[in-house]
């Protein structure tokens, strides 16, 4: 398993998540018709209301709190928060050593600093359930117009107080032809408001297509970029579903709780998708021999 500590990033700017807040108003993947497709298609994003009940999601979350809580949790990496760092007794040194230093950190304070955690749905079945729904996995072929897979799973846990996900789109991680059609699902575990960092979004603005990205707190889409459009703040409940397209620019702020944000994501594309390379797709997001500065 690898570890990953995240690095301190600055404060971002509250403005750049000014946004009106809206909830899920679709009940349920049964409730996604042609209707709901030409809305996907229209601004990018389906938010559904209890797209997963609470026996679904409390055992997603209990499996979650096991891995939080294990010494040796079978997931392929593991994110901290970069304030784990004022918890390890060595203030320098290499990633290994802080590795190293980690179990003499308080099992409930490290688990309460975990950031992200990917690479787990075949060892831990309520977590697969999720990714496996006959209803979303329907809902996610219609949208792609062919048979899908999932290529990648993460838990997303906004520690209290955690980091900022500064905007982005997703395409910009994936190496995937840029005609790929992506789409993100992401679930609510816990209830989730602008306050606590919900997903933020640009309604249709993934008709835009690709934008400039740069490495700046994060490889993310200009602040400046972002302040000049309209936003949505997603506040959602426990067992809401976001599906959202690839290229639809979001972000999330930082949590201004006291409480952990749960969230868990999957990502899905056409099998028929063919991987491209890094040099592919820094080419389309990147912002290098284009007319573009930040
Ligand atoms: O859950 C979050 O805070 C944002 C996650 C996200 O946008 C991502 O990992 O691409």
């Amino acid at each position: 398993m690898r570890v990953i500590f995240e690095p301190p990033i600055a404060e971002h700017d509250p403005t750049l998540y000014e946004a009106k807040t809206v909830t899920p108003v679709i009940e349920g993947f049964a409730a996604v018709g042609d209707e709901e497709l030409q809305l996907y298609d229209r601004t990018g994003f389906l938010a559904i209301r209890n797209g997963f009940g609470s026996q679904a999601t409390d055992a997603a979350l209990c499996a979650l709190r096991t891995i939080l809580c294990s010494d040796d949790p079978r997931c392929e990496s593991i994110y901290f928060e970069s304030a784990i760092r004022d918890h390890l007794t060595l203030a320098s040194g290499s990633e290994r050593e802080w590795a190293d230093a980690l179990p003499k950190v308080p099992s409930a304070l490290r688990a309460s600093l975990v950031r992200k955690l990917m690479g787990f749905i075949t060892s831990y079945p309520a977590l697969g359930a999720l990714a496996e729904e006959p209803e979303l996995l329907r809902v996610i072929s219609q949208i792609i117009g062919e048979p899908i897979r999932c290529f990648q799973d993460m838990a997303l846990i906004k520690p209290p107080y955690g980091q900022e996900k500064p905007w982005h789109q997703d395409h910009a991680y994936f190496n995937f032809p840029l005609e790929a059609r992506v789409v993100g699902v992401w679930i609510a575990l816990t209830d989730v408001s602008p306050q606590m960092g919900c997903m933020h979004v640009v309604s249709g603005a993934h008709r835009a297509g690709p934008r400039p990205h740069f490495k700046r707190r994060d490889w993310q889409i200009c602040d400046s970029e972002m302040r000049t459009y309209p936003r949505l703040a997603i506040a959602m409940q426990a067992g809401d579903v976001l599906l959202f397209d690839g290229k639809l620019p979001h972000g999330t702020p930082t949590n201004r709780t006291d409480r952990q944000r749960f969230a868990v994501q999957f990502h899905f594309a056409g099998c028929s998708a063919i991987p491209t390379t890094d040099e592919d797709r820094m080419a389309i997001f990147g912002s290098e021999g284009k007319d573009v500065r930040c």
